[in-house]
């Protein structure tokens, strides 16, 4: 499904991010950036050690913010590691800290001058993130940050399963 907005156009697909030649590709990192299963694992493996060697000169990264990369030898330029919210039951200002991390994400690529970027659904793994309400927080957050800032020309979702899919098209629908 695909969709502009604000000039921008708004890609949901499934798919393996690791393959995706955006300027950026986003990994859902944990607050250590110390590498893990789920896609983190997936881009860490596909880019080689470079990813993790430039990971451990930064160090961590708060929850709720994000980190940028080298990319090592993936197809993309950048990673942004971005470090969602652990999911407990909602009252523990999850939203706002998984909108926080899309919306770091997407300041990085503009301050780096980057057109294209690719995210996976941050936090809906091992995080527990319940996959119909992150779809509408990473939906709403990256469709108001491109209404506000200009420079981006795509932003991509790469879902990794059919269902994950079929919510995202539908909390996009709903917007
Ligand atoms: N391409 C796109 N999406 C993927 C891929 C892939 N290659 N592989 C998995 N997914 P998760 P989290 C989907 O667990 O919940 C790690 O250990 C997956 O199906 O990767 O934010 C980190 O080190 C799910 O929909 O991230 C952290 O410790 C989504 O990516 C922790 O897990 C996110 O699942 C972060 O947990």
């Amino acid at each position: 499904m695909e969709t502009v907005r604000d000039d921008v156009v708004l890609s949901l697909v499934r798919g393996n991010i690791t393959l995706e030649k955006t300027d950026a590709i986003v990994n859902a990192a944990n607050s250590r950036l110390a590498g893990g299963g789920g896609v983190d694992g997936a881009i860490h493996r596909a880019g080689g050690s470079g990813i993790m060697e430039a990971c451990r000169r930064i160090g961590g990264c708060p929850t709720g913010s994000a980190v940028i990369t080298t990319a090592g030898n993936l197809s993309t330029r950048y990673v942004i590691h971005a470090v969602g919210p652990v999911y407990r039951d909602g009252r523990h200002g999850e939203d706002r800290l998984l909108a926080e991390a899309y919306r770091t994400s997407l300041e990085l690529a503009i301050k780096t001058g980057l057109k294209s970027i690719a995210f996976p659904s941050i936090s809906t793994g091992a995080y527990g993130y319940p996959i119909d309400k992150a779809a509408e927080v990473a939906l709403e957050t990256v469709t108001a940050f491109i209404k506000a800032n200009k420079g981006l020309s795509l932003v991509r979702f790469v879902l990794f399963s059919d269902n994950d899919l079929v919510v995202y098209e539908k909390a996009l629908r709903k917007l």
